[in-house]
This record gives structure tokens, C-alpha cells and sequence, in this order.
């Protein structure tokens, strides 16, 4: 237990106005896994996975209506509307707080209050930060114990007056007299609110992910992004990988791509260049912090994959299978008779016979998906084959590039790279991605993403950029990562692919490496610095010269598009734009009719 008194106090708080039947403090021990994975298992909304394929992994199911982030209903309470910006849903604190305190009242009736203490980053380092969430979701909690270091060591690192983010989670079902539990309680009004002058999290009426996670999007990007505005430092959408080069030099870059394009499988990569290797030290958020000798280090503050199942494979991505063979948590993915789990993609052939996510009976002659497109693998960080020897180093990795990337059919190059740090800042503001099938809307639109930070920074976005700039001006440039802009998904005229992308993408890493260290391979085109001819490793690649060319190609009119759509989008922000950023877009606009 814990003799903090602000912690006590909140907790007590928190029991008066949700009104739960016990309190459970949260020791995090495998043994508590496994009791409350069996006490789930009893009551239905878990089903246990059969040992001999997957030991200690069990299913679940969600409410049909609770299958994904809830951006509509995410909040970003600041105490002035611009700190949140126009790019955030906004409401007075106070009135907020009114609404929330209504919907909390007596929210976990006839059910069990959880305290989950846990560390966001490895437990004592100067990067990590504490929180504690209280819910009423016991799937949160064996979600948490994957997904963080949880339980008594961390009160032991709050201790007595250390501080510590309070989130707040219910799933807005209480258990009144008479009424019956069901699989996944959730209820259809949902708030996901952040507070960021106070730290904490409050979220309302879903069970599912980034919404009651609280660790994850919540507090390690919106509340964090905040956090280290005020103090100087970074967390952002990014993964980070450590490249080896076959003669043992090692180099860290974190990249941040916008949701479903690929980040997973970036940093799980298994190399088709002989001797060049990838090794993971996180697959979504990256903590960056200056280091003594004014270089970037990353931590990447979580402990496992939430990763998206459908199209996930021994094919593309082996590394990310093998991770979820033991201890894991399948969410809306299909059950096979044999009592496994199957999702679109993840075999050549389908089984015969499936329980779809709606629990239906499902063979291949039905036309609709066995799993849901955003159904989820929920697996320990420790487990995938490739975790990098540095993953929980508490002084981080030094981040020698940051590459931003999209989803984008035309226009953008397959690599490209900044000309200096603010045209990098001016790059990670570009990002715009075409959507997929894996989020709710029509598919194949542009939609702007800047730094992929769009849904999770925790305020004003121009604010943000700024920040952004200003990183760039506390070390000498030399220290700072060298930027770069990835595009995988570039098509041709009949709609194809032009790269093959997963493995084969290290040859664009390969490039990136040899940039690092200034190697004379590039030239420059309207958006950056592209690799002259030959400097690409297309060893044993079938791609044909022509494609190469249409991967670099950049005409007057897509350059002039592009700059225009940006000048526009930029409007969002008025006078919030840092001058960097304006200054940067002539730039791009001089360069357009230079190099056309
Ligand atoms: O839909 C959700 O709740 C999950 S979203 C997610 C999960 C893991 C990593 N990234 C994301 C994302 O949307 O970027
Ligand atoms: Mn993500």
C-alpha cells in the first residue's frame, strides 16, 4: 500500500463519487494476471485460448459500437480555448468537470474499483513519468499489465510525496440492483477528457483501446505532449528501431507515419539486404530528451504492442506473430474451433469454419470479415525476437534521424530529405495520408496529419510547431537528427504499388544511414534531397528502372498543388504559424519553379 497522502485522498474521492462495492489495489504480479484473466473467463467476457497454441492468451469481443478510438468525443479541457487550438474539440474546465462529475456519480455501483499504479517508461529513469489509473474495466487492467510497468514497485517510486498523473476510467455501467452484467459493459455516451493544466485524465463509457488505456494515447501523447512543451523535451507518435550496418556500427531513428500505415511492421522490419539489421525499441510513442552531450535520447515509454491484427502475417510482419505467441490479449479477431485466433491476412488460406467478432458462425463462402479491421493483438514488448539489447535503458537511445512518412498515391517521393531542421519542422507538418478501411469514413481521401500528432497533441497545434522550432535552436546543428519524408505507397497509372515496401524497405534505410554520415549521395530536387542514381541497394530487386524514376518524380503542377494545399491548410492556424514555417513554404515554392 501507500502512505501518499494525495493518492489516498483521490482515491477516497473518487470511491464517493463512483460508488463502487470494493477497492482493488493493483499489485501487477503474472499471478493477479492470471486471477483476474480466470475471474474474466468465469463471467464471459474472456474466452481462454487453448494452452498448447497459446499459452495464458485469451479473447475477447467488444460491444459492436465500441471498436475504436472516439475522436469526435475527445477533449482537450485547457483553460483557454486557444491553448487547445482550432484542431481540438474544446470545453470550460470547469463546465466539463459538471458534466463528467454527473456521469461518474455512482458509475460503478455493484461492480469493482481498481487502482492501477505504473510507470510510463522503465521504472527510475529521468525520462519516465508515473501515473495512476482507477477503473472498473478488468480487461483495463490486464491490458495495463501488458501495455506498462504496473503495480506495487511503482507506488514504491511514487512513494510518499511524489506526484503522479491521475486517470480516471469507467465504462459508464454500473451494476444497480437486479440488472445484469454483460461481456463488454460500456455505454453509449463517451467523453475521453484531458486536463492538462491539472495533469488528468478523465474517460467515460468505452472499454476499448486508446480510449481506455489510459497510459497510452491519453496520457503518453496528449497530456505528455504538454508536459514537455513546458519543460523542453518531446513525445511523439513515433516508433524508434536501431539499424545495424554489416560492420557493426549502430545507428537509432524514430519515425512517425499517421495510424494504419505500417509503423508496426517499420519496426519489426526483418531486412532483405544481407548484414543490414533492425532491432525494436518501440513500435508507436517515442520520448525524446536532450542528453548531456546535446544529443536527442529516446525512450519509448510503453511495455507492449497494441498492434492492429488484419493483414499481420508470418509474411509481413513474423516478428510481430511471434511476439503474440504466449501471455497475450485478442481483440475482435476471430476464434477457430481448435481455440485460436484468425484475422484477414494472416493466412494464404482461410480456415473453414470461424466464431466471427459477433460471435456468428462464419466460413469463407460469407463475404464479410471474420475480424474487425481494427481488431487488436495486445502482447509484452519482451517477447518479439527482435527488441533491441537498449530497449529499457533508462538513459534512452541516441536518435541519430527522425523520418516522417504517409500513406500518399502520387507526389511523394519514396525518400526525400530535409534541407535543415526547420525544413525537417516543415516536413513533419506536411504529413497527410489517404485513409483505409481500418478507420470509420470513406477510403482513399486525404486527410492532413501533421507530425501524425493530429488526434493526440494536447494542445494548440501551431503551438506545437512552434515547439517544434524551437527544439531546433537548444543544441548545435551537427547533434540534432538529420530529417527525412518516407512514402511506401507511391502507385503507378493502373493503380499498382510501385514499391514492394516491408523487408525491401531497408534499402531506403540503408540510403538514410549513409546520409547520417554525410555521405556525398544525394541531389536536390523542388522538395529535398533525393538519392542520385544508383544510390539506392536494389541488389536482387525487380523493379525496373523506369519505376525507380516514377518514385522520384515531381512535376511542376503536383509541386504547385502541393504548396497551395499547404498554404491553405496552414490558414487553420493563423497567427499561431511559426515564421520558420511560412518562410520554409516560399522556400518549397522557389524550389518548385527552380527545379521544374
Ligand atoms: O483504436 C484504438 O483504440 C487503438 S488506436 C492505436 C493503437 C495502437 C497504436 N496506435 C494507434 C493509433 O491510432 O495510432
Ligand atoms: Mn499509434
Amino acid at each position: 500500500m501507500t502512505n501518499n497522502k494525495k493518492l489516498l485522498q483521490w482515491v477516497d474521492e473518487v470511491a464517493a463519487l463512483c460508488q463502487p462495492e470494493y477497492i482493488y489495489w493493483c499489485s501487477g504480479t503474472d499471478e493477479e494476471f492470471k486471477e483476474m484473466a480466470e475471474f474474466m473467463t468465469k463471467k464471459g467476457s474472456f474466452i481462454k485460448l487453448n494452452k498448447n497454441k497459446r499459452p495464458n492468451s485469451y479473447y475477447a469481443v467488444s460491444d459492436p459500437s465500441d471498436v475504436a478510438r472516439v475522436e469526435d468525443r475527445t477533449y482537450i479541457c485547457s483553460k483557454r480555448q486557444e491553448d487547445a487550438g482550432p484542431t481540438n474539440n474544446w470545453k470550460d474546465p470547469e463546465e466539463m468537470k459538471t458534466t463528467l462529475r454527473g456521469l461518474f456519480e455512482g458509475s460503478m455501483r455493484g461492480r469493482t474499483m481498481y487502482v492501477i499504479p505504473f510507470s510510463m517508461g522503465p521504472l527510475g529513469s529521468k525520462i519516465s513519468q508515473l501515473g495512476v489509473e482507477i477503473t472498473d474495466s478488468p480487461y483495463v487492467v490486464c491490458s495495463m499489465k501488458i501495455m506498462t510497468r504496473m503495480g506495487s514497485k511503482v507506488l514504491d517510486e511514487i512513494g510518499e510525496n511524489g506526484d503522479f498523473v491521475k486517470c480516471l476510467h469507467s465504462v459508464g455501467f454500473p451494476l444497480d440492483e437486479g440488472k445484469q452484467d454483460v461481456p463488454w459493459p460500456c455505454n453509449r455516451t463517451k467523453y475521453i477528457v484531458h486536463f492538462p493544466e491539472e495533469r488528468a485524465i478523465w474517460s467515460y463509457g468505452s472499454g476499448y483501446g486508446g480510449n481506455a488505456l489510459l497510459g497510452k494515447k491519453c496520457f503518453a501523447l496528449r497530456i505528455a505532449s504538454v508536459m514537455a512543451r513546458d519543460e523542453g523535451w518531446l513525445a511523439e507518435h513515433m516508433l524508434i528501431v536501431g539499424i545495424t550496418a554489416p560492420w557493426g556500427e549502430k545507428k537509432y531513428i524514430a519515425a512517425a507515419f499517421p495510424s494504419a500505415c505500417g509503423k508496426t511492421n517499420l519496426a519489426m522490419l526483418t531486412s532483405t539486404l544481407p548484414g543490414w539489421k533492425v532491432e525494436c525499441v518501440g513500435d508507436d510513442i517515442a520520448w525524446m530528451k536532450f542528453g548531456e552531450d546535446g544529443r536527442l535520447y529516446a525512450i519509448n515509454p510503453e511495455n507492449g504492442f497494441f498492434g492492429v491484427a488484419p493483414g499481420t502475417s508470418m509474411k509481413t510482419n513474423g516478428n510481430a506473430m511471434l511476439s503474440m505467441q504466449a501471455n497475450s490479449i485478442f481483440t475482435n479477431v476471430a476464434l477457430t474451433d481448435d481455440g485460436d485466433v484468425w484475422w484477414e491476412g494472416m493466412t494464404d488460406e482461410k480456415p473453414s469454419h470461424l466464431i466471427d467478432w459477433l460471435r456468428r458462425s462464419w466460413n469463407p463462402q460469407i463475404k464479410r470479415a471474420a475480424a474487425h479491421p481494427n481488431a487488436r493483438f495486445t502482447a509484452p514488448a519482451k517477447q518479439c525476437p527482435v527488441m533491441d539489447s537498449e530497449w529499457e535503458s533508462s538513459k534512452g537511445v541516441p536518435i541519430s534521424a527522425i523520418l516522417f512518412g504517409g500513406r500518399r498515391s502520387s507526389v511523394i517521393p519514396l525518400v526525400h530529405e530535409a534541407l535543415s531542421w526547420n525544413h525537417g519542422v516543415f516536413m513533419g507538418s506536411m504529413i497527410s495520408s489517404e485513409t483505409t478501411a481500418a478507420a470509420i469514413g470513406a477510403v482513399g481521401q486525404l486527410r492532413h496529419d501533421p507530425f501524425a500528432m493530429l488526434p493526440f497533441c494536447g494542445y494548440n497545434m501551431g503551438d506545437y510547431f512552434n515547439h517544434w522550432v524551437s527544439m531546433g535552436q537548444k543544441t548545435e546543428a551537427d547533434k540534432l537528427p538529420k530529417i527525412f519524408y518516407v512514402n511506401w505507397f507511391r502507385k503507378d497509372e493502373n493503380g499498382h504499388f510501385m514499391w514492394p515496401g516491408y523487408g525491401d524497405n531497408i534499402r531506403v534505410i540503408k540510403w538514410i544511414f549513409e546520409r547520417i554520415d554525410n555521405k556525398d549521395n544525394y541531389k536536390e530536387i523542388s522538395l529535398g534531397r533525393v538519392p542520385v542514381q544508383d544510390a539506392l541497394d536494389l541488389t536482387d530487386l525487380d523493379v525496373t528502372e523506369d519505376t525507380m524514376k516514377k518514385l522520384f518524380t515531381v512535376t511542376k503542377e503536383e509541386g504547385l498543388r502541393e504548396v497551395e494545399e499547404m498554404r491553405k491548410y496552414y490558414t487553420t492556424f493563423a497567427e499561431t504559424l511559426p515564421q520558420a514555417l511560412t518562410e520554409q513554404l516560399s522556400e518549397l515554392e522557389k524550389r518548385v519553379e527552380k527545379y521544374s
